[in-house]
């Protein structure tokens, strides 16, 4: 197939963001060329295939909301959906929608260079070819470039070493072979228990204790979903105007002012609703007030005591180094009742730092764990990690690593300041990794969409941020996320995760509702904070 070497926008990328832009650019009738560096669509769903990976947002809420008929149409099996269905999903919105023919599999973009002359954007690909695009629209995603791993000795082990990012097809099969699991995060927690199935000895090495609820997850009844189907529209908005991108009540009442038998009721109500949403909203300071988080945490913590047998063990999986929340915590099923079976063992690496990989195994202080595997659940480099990986210039030749080399800097998450014509879908500086993505990702491509059809219709050439706005929005961001216990932990919404990474509070945390307001306000006075050329 003859491909056009000069469409109107490139896309970056077919997860869920590119797929859902590519739709609306259709709509608007511009051309364009979708770049996928993976062998299929579906982004974190095409890669994260380990075993028991699992999204902890419901299957409900978890999904499209631009076209009546896919939702009506599309039956979802679990409330909290598993990889391999949310993957069915995305292959079914490319072919309802009959995206597959602009999308290129199998093509890294390795650069993106703006050139002032022609005011196009010069994109070259792993295959070597260059096209020019008049719009560069990156869906790169925010998790979607594992992080380096700073351990030594990880090539001189002689098995296998899988990370959890990209995991094998044909998956693996642990039956009697002695495992290592590096990483408690999302992918650490949901994986173990499955792990341990098979295994004949899993050891977990933790560095950071993770807050994890059970995530009750169960066959999604048919009554729950027509309701849904019944009042779909509703849902939605409720969801594209509420904190999280999620629906559901919020709270007026603070921690403090409940008695302790009425916070053990709402906790523990929050515990059995198998939910992140409900205990964040058991009390309106959960996440602001020290306090009001410690109760919740020592709830945790007691349920978690409750749970392990071993008290040395239980005592290393209750997390005590940052408020909960404040890394993203994880929803799972059987966590904690893995470590009570006498072949599951914990290292507290706290205590017992890893020093090394040999070729045997893994060593600490406490000596040598010889393993058959090795899995890394290591995490990202987020937000900024794929950005970075391109070669991405925008005027006068300016490199995107130097504009952030202190942090990401951008307005509105949605544009950078001498990037003209660029956009990010769920960018550095929007709520996007603290909301529910697909409610951000929607909001976004709709955003960008209605913008490009503006500069469209009144032959505008180029559009970019002010660096007064960009400047302005950046210290928002901060302040706002300042405002709350986020700053308390290390996590990777800091950067904190990967070494020599600069210390900058990415995600906007304050609220899904409204900033959608202030983005729809800022197109509305004519995208205010941008220049229009
Ligand atoms: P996360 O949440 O970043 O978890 C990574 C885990 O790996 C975390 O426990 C890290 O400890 C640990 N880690 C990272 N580097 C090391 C080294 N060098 N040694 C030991 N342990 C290490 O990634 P996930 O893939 O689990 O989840 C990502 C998101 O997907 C999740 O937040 C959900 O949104 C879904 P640390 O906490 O940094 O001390």
């Amino acid at each position: 197939m003859s491909r056009q070497s000069s469409p109107d926008v490139v896309v970056v990328g077919a997860g869920f963001a590119g797929l859902y832009q590519l739709h609306r650019l259709r709509g608007l009738g511009l051309s364009a060329r979708v770049f996928e560096a993976g062998s299929g669509i579906g982004g974190t769903w095409y890669w994260n295939r380990y075993p028991g990976a699992r999204c902890d947002v419901e299957s409900l809420e978890y999904s499209y909301s631009f076209s009546p008929e896919l939702e009506q149409e599309w039956e979802w099996t679990e409330r909290y959906p598993a990889q391999p269905e949310i993957l069915r999903y995305a292959e079914h919105v490319a072919e309802r929608f009959d995206l597959r023919r602009d999308i290129e599999l199998d093509t890294r973009v390795t650069s993106a260079v703006w050139d002032d002359d022609t005011s196009r954007w010069s994109v070259t690909t792993s295959h070597g070819e260059t096209v020019t695009a008049r719009y560069c629209v990156f869906a790169t995603g925010c998790l979607s470039r594992p992080k380096d791993l700073e351990i030594p000795g990880l090539d001189a082990f002689a098995g296998p070493v899988y990370s959890t990012a990209r995991w094998p097809h044909a998956g693996v099969d642990f039956t009697g072979r002695r495992v290592a699991v590096i990483g408690t995060g999302s992918s650490g927690i949901q994986s173990v228990p499955v792990i341990a199935e098979q295994a004949a000895e899993l050891t977990v090495y933790q560095r950071t204790a993770n807050y994890s609820l059970p995530a009750r997850n169960r066959p999604l009844d048919a009554r729950t979903q027509d309701e849904r189907k019944a009042n779909y529209a509703a849902y939605r908005e409720a969801a594209r105007h509420s904190p999280a991108g999620l629906v559901g009540d919020l709270p007026t009442e603070s921690a403090l002012d409940a008695s302790p038998e009425q916070r053990r009721a709402a906790f523990d109500d929050a515990w059995a609703q198998g939910s992140l949403g409900a205990m964040r909203r058991t009390y309106a300071d959960i996440g602001l007030d020290i306090r009001a988080n410690d109760m919740a945490a020592d709830f945790i913590r007691g349920r978690i005591r409750d749970t392990v047998t071993d008290p040395a063990t239980a005592e290393a999986l209750a997390p005590s180094d940052h408020p909960f929340g404040t890394k993203r915590p994880c929803l799972d099923t059987g966590y904690y009742e893995t470590f009570n079976s006498p072949h599951v063992h914990l290292v507290d690496l706290k205590k017992t730092p890893i020093e090394r990989i040999t070729e045997r195994g893994v060593v600490t202080a406490d000596g040598e764990v010889e393993v058959d595997d090795v899995v890394l659940a290591t995490g990202f480099d987020a937000m900024t990690g794929a950005l970075l990986s391109i070669d991405i210039r925008g005027r006068d030749g300016q490199a995107l690593a130097d504009a952030w080399a202190d942090g990401p800097v951008s307005y509105l998450g949605l544009g950078v300041a001498g990037f003209p014509n660029l956009f990010t879908i769920t960018g550095p500086g929007s709520p996007s990794v603290l909301s529910n993505m697909l409610v951000s990702i929607e909001q976004h491509v709709d955003w960008i969409s209605e913008c490009l059809a503006r500069l469209e219709r009144d032959r505008v050439a180029t559009i970019e941020p002010t660096p007064q706005a960009q400047k302005d929005w950046v210290a928002h961001v901060a302040e706002v996320g300042e405002a709350t216990l986020y700053p308390l932990a290390k996590s990777w919404y800091l950067g904190a995760n990967v070494p020599g990474k600069p210390r900058v509070f990415m995600p906007y945390i304050g609220g899904v509702g409204a900033y959608r307001q202030i983005c729809d306000e800022v197109a509305a006075d004519d995208y205010r904070g941008f220049t229009l050329q």
